[in-house]
């Protein structure tokens, strides 16, 4: 071959490199096909891994909000998902289906549903040992909780399709580490109701490791520690060989969020009662003064005090006379608040205890500690983990947000937007169970 022919051919190979290169560059960026969905007992969230930039987004809804609540209410015209069944719920709570997830693809003991079901405002069935919600609007009928799964799957599903201009059909899902293989399949039964193919399930610490990008790096050991509204599950993964396997799992199914905003509650019912001799009884009230305490809350993750000030209708004298309007406005700690916790807070060091025995692992081998949860931006919380194992928790992304995060990742590897080698990156947990410690 002569030489110039030799430059000719590199010249040709030059510019359709060149061409493909530019193409690449001027083309819009490919749209991600498959979606990250993250089916929460309290707040569901969906993702997207952005090929073109490596960045993954959870998507907004129409007012820019990221979660969406785990509610689903049905009307005599419409079934109403997310913040709409919210909204509704104060009208109809007894067809007003929130905590699905905690009887997806569940088969229940005998006796146990029937006791589950007095702490909800609305009915729940035992069909042969499955839960099943009993709605009456003009009619009255059941639902399952696959099918509520399934409303709120699609509500994030035109989410996903609104934000990116086109039909999605496919999504990896998460689930908790301890959900067996039938909780799993009613879990992606929801989503095919949906219109939704689920490529991979993912268990949500898995999830939670990968936001933070260890799936990537060099560590054996992670910690996850997830403290929601109502629960705690602290896992124990392992990485073998770029994949996450997991260890040991252990919770406690009645400490949480909602325990903390309890505690500050009777402190400041306490309060009104010393203030003004009685107190507050309208159920209005307590429900104004619940909605204080709980931004209250909030606020002291951030700061070091704060005020609640909420108008109140009380009996001053006697029951028979008309309530009083006065304004309750005082003043709470961060560290008050941390007082009326100590107790409760100290209780997460125990199941990562038996996580860590049961792995028969030493806290200092512990590579990473993450951290996922509304409840782990108490900074009390982080300080005692920190104290415990003598460093830093992973807390720079959102702990609401951190499942989902992982997921979408997980749904940009399926899409084919990363290579194949880091394509398995779960081993499934088969023959694991978690301790329970209430
Ligand atoms: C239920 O009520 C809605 C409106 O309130 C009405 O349109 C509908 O026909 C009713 N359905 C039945 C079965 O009565
Ligand atoms: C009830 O459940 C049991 C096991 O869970 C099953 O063997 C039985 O067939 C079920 N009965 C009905 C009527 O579905
Ligand atoms: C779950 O689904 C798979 C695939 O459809 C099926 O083979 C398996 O028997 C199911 N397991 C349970 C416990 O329902
Ligand atoms: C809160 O209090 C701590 C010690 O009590 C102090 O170190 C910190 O600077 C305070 N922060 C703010 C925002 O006032
Ligand atoms: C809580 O913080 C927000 C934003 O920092 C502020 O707007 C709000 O007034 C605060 N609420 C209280 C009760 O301090
Ligand atoms: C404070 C802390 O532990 N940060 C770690 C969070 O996770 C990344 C890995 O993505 C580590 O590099 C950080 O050191």
């Amino acid at each position: 071959m002569m030489a110039g022919e030799i430059s000719m051919i590199g010249s040709v190979i030059l510019a359709l490199f060149l061409a493909g290169y530019l193409g690449q560059q001027y083309l819009p960026p490919p749209k991600p096909k498959v979606i990250g969905m993250d089916l929460g007992t309290t707040f569901c969230s969906v993702g997207v891994f952005h090929p073109g930039g490596g960045e993954v987004e959870v998507i907004a809804d129409e007012e820019g909000r990221k979660s969406v609540p785990s509610a689903v209410s049905f009307t005599n015209t419409a079934v109403l998902s997310g913040h709409e069944a919210v909204d509704q719920a104060h009208g109809s709570p007894q067809n007003t289906i929130y905590d699905a997830k905690r009887f997806i693809g569940k088969i229940f003991e005998p006796g146990v549903l029937e006791r589950e079901s007095v702490r909800y405002p609305f009915k729940i069935i035992n069909n042969n040992g499955s839960a099943e919600f009993e709605i009456s609007t003009n009619h009255t009928f059941t639902v399952s909780p696959e099918f509520i799964g399934s409303r709120l799957l699609l509500k994030m599903k035109k989410m996903a399709e609104l934000h990116l201009g086109v039909p999605i059909h496919k999504a990896v899902i998460s689930v908790p580490a301890e959900f067996d293989e039938r909780q799993r399949n009613f879990t992606i039964r929801a989503a095919n109701l949906a219109g939704l193919e689920i490529l991979r399930v993912i268990n949500e610490p898995t999830a939670a490791a990968m936001a933070y990008g260890l799936h990537k790096v060099d560590v054996f050991n992670v910690l996850v520690v997830d403290l929601g509204g109502g629960t705690l599950d602290v896992s124990l993964l392992n990485k073998q060989g770029g994949m996450f396997l997991t260890r040991a799992m252990a919770g406690n199914n009645k400490l949480g969020g909602q325990d903390f905003s309890q505690h500050l509650l009777q402190f400041m019912t306490e309060r009104v009662t010393q203030e003004f001799g009685v107190p507050p009884k309208l159920k209005e009230d307590i429900h104004r003064l619940r909605q204080a305490v709980e931004a209250a809350k909030l606020n002291l993750t951030v700061k070091n005090t704060t005020r609640i000030n909420v108008p109140l209708h009380l009996h001053l004298s006697d029951d028979s006379e008309a309530p009083k309007n006065i304004i309750f406005n005082t003043e709470i700690t961060r560290k008050q608040f941390e007082e009326l916790n100590e107790d409760l807070f100290h209780k997460i060091l125990t199941p990562i205890e038996t996580v860590l025995a049961e792995g028969h692992l030493d806290k200092g081998e512990v590579d990473e500690i993450v951290l996922v949860g509304g409840s782990t931006r108490i900074p009390r919380i982080r300080k005692i983990i920190t104290e415990f194992f003598g460093k830093e928790p992973n807390t720079s992304v959102d702990p609401d947000l951190a499942v989902v995060i992982g997921v979408a990742i997980q749904a940009g590897i399926m899409g084919g937007s990363w290579p194949l080698q880091v394509s398995a990156i779960e081993i499934p947990n088969r023959h694991l169970r978690k301790t329970n410690l209430n």
